[in-house]
């Protein structure tokens, strides 16, 4: 009877498999909105070219990292070579050019930390940031697509994580909190520790790919798909991981010593980086080493107030899957 009542108080967190499973499935964009999405960026391709033969667009960022929600905004990349001409003067242009033809609100940016070129395209609803030579962001974006293809887990983990933080108002790096791309890389790193690993960590294996960027040398491995089957010793299941990612950020964590890094898919110490101590804005108060540049923490965002955020949210998420009834609706009730 004993043996009865400890199985019965055991939470059984596999029934929310199926519920965790179906957000996602409702958050995955439709095919018809990525073909959307492609039209667009060939139009854009055809107004530049007319101008910069020689130019190249990328599209970045959550609609080519595979991390995209549905109806989210495209993010695409202008590469050019005009060493003599100002980024913000490439961005006049640019809006100039595409000013011309039938595209809406097209808007320049130039004061911006990251000058870009705004639009809308009243064809398909598509609004569409575009910026000049972040050629580190299609390098970035392509090794979070290279993970998502190891093991089906990382892409419906971020998915849940980022609906979560967008849902709790955690997501909004102007305020404070930790970007889209922060939470994707916390998400690889979770699954890089657990035992047995469900991701490698591909910058530790034979280089396969590599591209020197900005002075930033980027190698890794690309070929992921001879590692397909990386994770089949971890059975965990996707309720099971959510509930341990935010079990490892509310409890265990060790904000004060140490940084999450990709990197080298491990946990790394703020005195090897010299992330001890503030510099400038940068607090490092919850640290993430970019995976590329790794003098970049993607908490320097986090100030003094919105850490106390960021920790009470992980804490209430924790504690709604340790103990609530209804984990999948109370975890993303709008804050
Ligand atoms: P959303 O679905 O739009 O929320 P996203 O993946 O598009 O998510 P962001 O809009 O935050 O993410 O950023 C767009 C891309 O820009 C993602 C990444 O390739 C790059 N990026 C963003 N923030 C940084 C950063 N701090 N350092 C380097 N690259 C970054
Ligand atoms: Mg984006």
């Amino acid at each position: 009877r004993m043996y009865r009542r400890q199985m019965m108080c055991r939470r059984d967190i596999d029934v929310f498999n199926v519920p965790f499973l179906a957000i996602y499935g409702s958050l995955i964009p439709p095919e018809e909105e990525k073909l959307k999405q492609k039209k667009l960026v060939a139009l854009l391709e055809k107004l530049v070219s007319k101008e910069w033969p020689t130019a190249k667009l990328y599209l970045y960022g959550s609609c080519a990292n595979s991390f995209g929600v549905s109806k989210s905004d495209i993010d695409v990349c202008l590469a050019i070579e005009e060493a003599d001409m100002e980024k913000s003067k490439i961005i006049m242009k640019l809006a100039d050019i595409l000013q011309s033809d039938n595209l809406q609100n097209v808007q320049a940016l130039t004061r911006a930390r990251v000058p870009i070129v705004k639009l809308m395209d009243p064809v398909t609803g598509i609004s569409c940031d575009i910026c000049i030579n972040n050629l580190l962001a299609v390098v970035n974006t392509k090794l979070l697509r290279d993970y998502a293809h190891i093991d089906p887990r990382l892409r419906q983990l971020a998915f849940i994580i980022k609906h979560w933080a967008k849902s709790r108002r955690v997501n909004e790096t102007y305020h404070g909190t930790l970007s889209s791309y922060a939470y994707v890389l916390m998400c690889i790193h979770f699954l890089q520790m657990r035992r047995p690993a469900i991701l490698p960590c591909l910058q530790e294996m034979e280089t396969t790919y590599s591209v020197t960027v900005d002075d930033i040398h980027c190698a890794y491995f690309d070929q992921v798909e001879k590692l397909s089957d990386f994770g089949r010793h971890n059975k965990e299941s996707i309720a099971q991981l959510v509930r341990g990612f935010f079990h490892y950020w509310a409890y265990c964590h060790d904000y004060a010593n140490t940084v999450i890094s990709v990197r080298t898919g491990s946990i790394i110490s703020k005195r090897e980086k010299d992330w001890t101590r503030r510099i400038g804005n940068d607090r490092h108060l919850i640290c993430i080493e970019d995976p590329f540049e790794i003098s970049h923490d993607l908490g320097r965002v986090v100030d003094k107030h919105s850490i106390k955020v960021l920790r009470e949210e992980f804490e209430r998420a924790a504690e709604i899957m340790q103990n609530d009834p209804n984990p999948c609706i109370k975890l993303f009730e709008p804050y």
